[in-house]
């Protein structure tokens, strides 16, 4: 006999003589349990079409395996650098020095969404012009990596670290004018900068206002806003780092003022040579500042590799310098620090401090406590417990309880009928989990999550989940593992 053919979720099955047979003898019993869920099986239809048929787009290259991207954390000293590290690290991560110093960097890698990267938490850095040799190291790993330029080709690299992708900024808020003075240096790197704002809650509490977005418009650079050691905007600092590669997307050019600029023309111009260029590798108008003020490094690779050049160069410096009040290198950093003093009175608004004790304030009071922190964090485990013991239990006694009684009576004798039985006993199983344990859970977890409570306490069990491999940030999978455990594990 012919074989006949069901159409099963869009596949066609082949169905030889006797299962047809049987299937239909099963039909009475599978139409009866069809017909008691004959209100839901227009929805479910509806369901299973959305998924098999919703096409989700993806970025056209994802950067992934060799491709992945190297994110470097900049910033002055205690801007927040290690704490944004530490939020994202993983355990495994990896630690070196830099050549030549005893200046440590880390690097470890993340995932951001669908993309992976390697970020690396930098030694401080005050100024890319007159660095001093700890910085010196750090500034030829922004611009070259582990890929000296012929003028650094003699130079031990400073790590065997590709260059950066993307600058992530660390700034300090509450000190963003001085901190503005190194966004306008690194903004000629010629790299894709993000301003990761930190320390908001502190500037918040000083009065300090600052409008993001005039900021990034000014710059040309995404600013998020963030309290790193609350785990605030640290997601959002990553995706916008990796979407600032994917655009391509560099800092607005920040030109020194027109007097200064008009000086430096004939510099500029005997330096804008292609061999200049090919033997340093770095963007035209970082080059000429380092040059104009006459930085040691810069100056030496210049003595080395274009000894008939430098004379001229010099002759050029002098010149620009000539009728100035201060010397240029002086007067190049005071244009510096007036360019970023006068953004930073654009885009600030310097109100009241905020003296009130808010819930906020009381909570950083007893998460961030030395001893009284556990004990806070052990009493929101234990609340999480209550819920999932107790009012959990209450409400599986007004959904789940109830379903299982309604279908106790229906014992089913024929095949189909004993097949929708374990449909429908697998439904009721699904609304014994979903209403009265996880959707409580997750509205108590997100609230939490919402009010701060969970990043504080992540904070706080951080160094004693180290212990055991983990990082702090499980605690939000490990209460959610209280309920069910496939989203903890997927959420881990
Ligand atoms: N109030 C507040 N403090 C923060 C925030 N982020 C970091 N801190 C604190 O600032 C201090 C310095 O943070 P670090 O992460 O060590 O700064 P860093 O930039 O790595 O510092 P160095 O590498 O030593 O230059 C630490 O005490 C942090 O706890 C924040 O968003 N708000
Ligand atoms: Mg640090």
């Amino acid at each position: 006999m012919e074989e006949m053919a069901e159409t099963v979720g869009g596949l066609a099955c082949p169905l030889n003589p006797d299962q047809h047979h049987r299937m239909h003898r099963c039909a009475p019993g599978i139409a009866r349990g069809l017909w008691t869920w004959r209100p839901h099986l227009g929805t479910l239809w509806t369901m299973s079409r959305a998924v098999t048929e919703t096409v989700v787009p993806l970025p056209r290259h994802l950067f992934r395996g060799p491709h992945r991207l190297r994110i470097a954390l900049i910033g002055m000293p205690n801007s927040g650098k290690s704490t944004l590290f530490d939020a994202v690290a993983s355990t495994s991560v990896q630690k070196g020095e830099f050549s030549g110093t005893d200046k440590a960097y880390r690097e470890c890698p993340v995932q951001v969404g669908l993309d992976e990267a390697r970020v690396i938490d930098l030694p401080s850095i005050r100024t890319l012009h007159s660095a001093g040799r700890d910085e010196q190291v750090a500034l030829r790993y922004l611009l070259w990596g582990d890929d000296p330029p012929p003028v650094a080709a003699h130079d031990a690299t400073p790590a065997p670290l590709s260059p950066p992708d993307v600058i992530v900024q660390v700034v300090d808020a509450t000190a963003l004018d001085r901190q503005l003075e190194l966004t306008l240096e690194l903004s000629q790197l010629g790299r894709p900068v993000v301003i990761a704002l930190n320390m908001m809650d502190t500037a918040g509490k000083k009065g300090l206002h600052i409008n993001v977005r005039a900021l990034s418009r000014a710059l040309g650079m995404p600013v998020v806003p963030m309290v790193a050691h609350m785990g605030h905007g640290i997601s959002e600092t990553f995706a916008r780092a990796v979407a600032a590669v994917r655009e391509t997307a560099c800092p607005v050019p920040q030109p020194c003022n027109k007097h200064i600029r008009e000086r430096l023309q004939p510099l500029s111009q005997a330096l804008s040579r292609p061999d200049v260029q090919a033997a340093f590798r770095v963007p035209h108008p970082f080059l000429l500042m380092q040059i104009a003020m006459d930085e040691g490094y810069f100056v030496d690779e210049m003595r080395q590799h274009f000894p008939a050049l430098l004379p001229t160069l010099m002759e050029l410096r002098v010149a620009a310098e000539r009728d100035l009040p201060r010397p240029l290198a002086e007067e190049l950093h005071a244009d510096r620090h007036h360019r970023a003093a006068t953004l930073f009175e654009e885009v600030t608004r310097i109100g009241a401090p905020h003296e009130g004790k808010g819930w906020r304030y009381w909570l950083d009071e007893l998460f961030l406590h030395p001893h009284w922190g556990l004990v806070g964090s052990l009493a929101v485990f234990g609340a999480v417990l209550f819920v999932v013991f107790e009012v959990s239990a209450w409400l599986d006694g007004l959904t789940a309880a109830r379903l299982i009684e309604w279908s106790a009576d229906w014992q089913p004798t024929s095949t189909g009928g004993v097949v929708s039985r374990a449909v429908v006993d697998g439904l009721i199983g699904l609304v014994g989990i979903v209403i009265p344990y996880m959707l409580p859970l997750v509205m108590l977890l997100v609230g939490l999550e919402q009010a701060g409570v969970m990043q504080r306490i992540a904070f706080v069990v951080d160094r004693g989940f180290h212990h055991v491999g983990l990082h702090g940030s499980v605690a939000v999978p490990f209460l959610l593992g209280l309920g069910c455990n496939v989203p903890a594990l997927s959420a881990a």
